[in-house]
């Protein structure tokens, strides 16, 4: 059956009707760490610590050993991670997993601001004495003994149920963490944020924020292996709570660069659907570009979203700004 031209209109008004309604008036505002409220600071904490405890009925265990909602968002990571890195929609998808651990703990677990993010160029130079690892206001310090549990701070008794190995269902292990300051010092600089912000494109931008083109680390890489331990494991990285607010603070990034020239950059997409530098065996044969009509999904978390629903941070699914 084709469509008459007259339901194309139609579908067009209705398609602008469902647009004005789902306008974005009140955005959450999503903060730096260190420019929280101590209550804000502790709301959110207290969240994260829910999220980590089981919740009978609500985890959603469709990932084998998970038994806490926490376990559910590394076991999706996980379940995803050869198809979601070194590939076009790696920062949509996710800002798309960050739009649903802020919707869990704002829904689930009495939090009530916006995800926050970790500005570490405010830190360059000061690494290791960052606000963030502050035991008291912050996430804990650094790990310690051979296997570097987190022993300070907020999560310091926290039992993880997924193992980092992929063949493993159900192993419990602790958060461990290992700070590499010279990697923090060395990369999450505002040099190379300015060298992602210069770039011209959405392929050229989101290379260099993923790392390849910065010549090392790059932001991507230096946030993770700079906190070291949980959070350098591949797959299930964001047993580490800090990943969120590195994954953020990158989602910012984007953003500002969005914003720097929004009808030319909102909406641009590019690179390809299958890794460039792949996890998988055989290598993939090189398909074409993701595009606006390309769909991604949280596995067992939420649906099947369009890019087209994503990148905008005021419109599709999403309504918060950076402030
Ligand atoms: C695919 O994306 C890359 C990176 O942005 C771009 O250089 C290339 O032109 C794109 N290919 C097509 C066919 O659009
Ligand atoms: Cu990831």
């Amino acid at each position: 059956m084709q469509l008459s031209w007259l339901s194309l209109v139609y579908l067009a008004l209705a398609g602008t009707a469902v647009a004005q309604q789902a306008q974005c008036t009140n955005p959450i505002q999503r903060k730096e760490w260190r420019s929280m409220s101590s209550n804000e600071k502790a709301n959110y904490i207290s969240a994260v610590n829910c999220m980590h405890k089981t919740l009978k009925g609500k985890t959603t265990a469709q990932v084998p050993g998970a038994i806490s909602r926490f376990d559910d968002f590394i076991g999706v990571h996980k379940q995803q991670t050869a198809n979601i890195h070194f590939v076009g929609h790696f920062l949509p998808w996710h800002r798309y997993f960050m739009w649903a651990y802020e919707k869990t703990l704002r829904e689930e677990c009495g939090y009530t601001g916006g995800q926050p993010y970790w500005d570490y160029t405010l830190d360059a130079g000061n690494f290791r004495n960052s606000p963030i690892f502050d035991p008291n206001t912050g996430f804990g310090g650094d790990g310690a003994g051979a296997q570097g549990c987190v022993s300070t701070g907020p999560f310091k008794d926290w039992t993880i149920h997924l193992p980092a190995q992929t063949s493993i269902n159900r192993q419990d292990r602790c958060l461990s963490r290992r700070i590499d300051a010279n990697i923090g010092n060395q990369w999450l600089t505002k040099r190379y944020e300015d060298d992602v912000l210069s770039k011209g494109d959405y392929g050229w931008m989101a290379l260099a924020l993923e790392g390849d083109t910065q010549g090392g680390y790059g932001i991507h890489g230096g946030g993770h292996f700079a906190i070291g331990g949980s959070a350098g494991d591949v797959y299930t990285s964001n047993t580490e709570p800090l990943f969120y607010l590195h994954h953020t603070n990158m989602d910012r990034i984007w953003n500002k660069w969005q914003n720097a020239n929004p009808s030319k950059r909102t909406f641009d997409i590019s690179l390809t659907m299958f890794p460039r530098n792949t996890f998988l065996q055989p290598k993939p044969a090189p398909a074409g570009n993701v595009t606006l009509d390309f769909e991604i999904n949280l596995g067992g978390l939420a649906g099947s979203v369009t890019m087209r629903d994503i990148m905008d941070t005021k419109s599709g699914i999403n309504c918060y700004e950076y402030v």
